[in-house]
């Protein structure tokens, strides 16, 4: 008792200290717990066992307030980095229904380097940790790696790092190798569109099997979505070459160009290397696919899929190219897609996978 003792009197200074006090409450409960134990009202075997179940359920009880601790933390350094983040700005930024969206979205975390212990390799990790809300968070896939912001969506049966997010045509996607290594867009709101860049996601796709999950939505309101497994990404020196397994999902199988040989040949974009405007590693010899469709992708001759393409709004366009934001065995080359998210989730942790409707976080 002794240990146990002390570590709890830390416990509850610090948890007075935090204003934890409801926690508190539970913990007194679960230490009387094992003083009744002692209390000599059971056999003396059963008493002893009985102390031990107490004692671990004590120990995980610990465990348990001091990740809620963390997260306290978290927020609390949130308020006092953004106390005075102008509301006009968000206005001015956003319509009034995502304005209304944004507040329940989760805290921000700190951008800058430095003072906070990045504890996940990504947003599982992270997910069956502290089961946070949906939102911004820093991961650290490689123990030799910087962390570095991601958006985690903790909705869709939770835990999916999210690489990819189009939503209202901010941001401009149709951006050179470095843009496309590096990452761009923005980190800020529920709605924000990005790229993580290739070098994060070859990163964070190391070291385990990933599943890919593709939710879309049109101009209607619809959803859908497509699922990969064994999706990776090979490193700069082999120009982040594409690598995805059997596809499952309503929305088709748009990365190899659906059923149709034909359409395969020239849309099939497994084993194709990454291209941009001013790196062509495609199939089509006439050209540059990336040019033409706008967008960095795994070009082959040129795609089926091109959901980092140009944003048009209101669905079926006109253009000289099928560039637009297109999942083709779904809405067709010619209709650009309203949202797009593309995320990664361990394929272990595929229990908790969600109804496959999406979420739009
Ligand atoms: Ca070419």
């Amino acid at each position: 008792m002794g240990k146990v003792h002390k570590a709890s009197q830390r416990f509850i200074k610090a948890c007075v200290h935090t204003s934890l006090m409801p926690l508190l409450v539970s913990l007194l409960l679960l230490l009387s717990l094992v003083c009744e134990c002692q209390g000599g009202a059971f056999p003396p075997l059963s008493a002893k066992q009985e102390c031990m179940q107490g004692l671990s359920e004590l120990k995980q009880s610990i465990q348990m307030l001091n990740h809620k601790l963390l997260l306290g933390d978290w927020q609390l350094q949130n308020l006092r980095e953004y106390r005075y983040f102008p509301p006009s700005k968000l206005h001015q930024m956003s319509t009034p229904n995502e304005t209304a969206a944004y507040k329940t979205v989760a805290p921000l975390l700190p951008l800058g380097p430095g003072n906070l212990l990045v504890h996940d390799k990504d947003c599982s990790e992270l997910h069956d940790r502290l089961r946070p809300p949906s939102g911004f968070y820093r991961i650290k896939p490689e123990v030799t790696a910087e962390p570095f912001l991601v958006y985690c969506d903790m909705e869709d049966g939770g835990g999916w790092t999210v690489f990819q997010k189009r939503r209202n045509g901010k941001v401009d996607f149709n951006r050179d190798w470095a843009a496309y290594r590096d990452g761009f867009g923005n980190y800020e709101q529920w709605n924000d569109e990005f790229w993580l860049g290739n070098e994060n996601i070859h990163s964070l796709l190391t070291g385990d099997e990933y599943l890919l999950k593709i939710d879309l939505m049109d101009w209607k309101g619809e959803t859908n979505y497509a699922i990969y497994d064994n999706f990776k990404i090979s490193d700069e020196k082999d120009q982040y070459r594409l690598s995805v397994g059997t596809c499952s999902g309503q929305a088709g199988d748009g990365l190899s160009g659906g059923t149709n040989m034909v359409e395969q040949w020239s849309a099939s974009l497994g084993g194709m290397q990454f291209s941009t405007r001013d790196q062509d590693n495609d199939r089509y010899l006439q050209g540059n696919c990336a040019e033409e469709n706008m967008g960095g992708w795994w070009y082959n001759r040129c795609h089926a899929a091109n959901l980092n393409g140009k944003f048009y709004r209101g669905g079926e366009y006109k253009a000289k190219n099928d560039n637009g934001v297109v999942w083709g065995t779904w809405r067709g080359l010619w209709y650009s897609l309203r949202h797009t998210t593309m995320k990664v989730r361990p394929q272990h942790s595929m229990d908790g996978l969600g109804s496959g409707a999406g979420s739009e976080g």
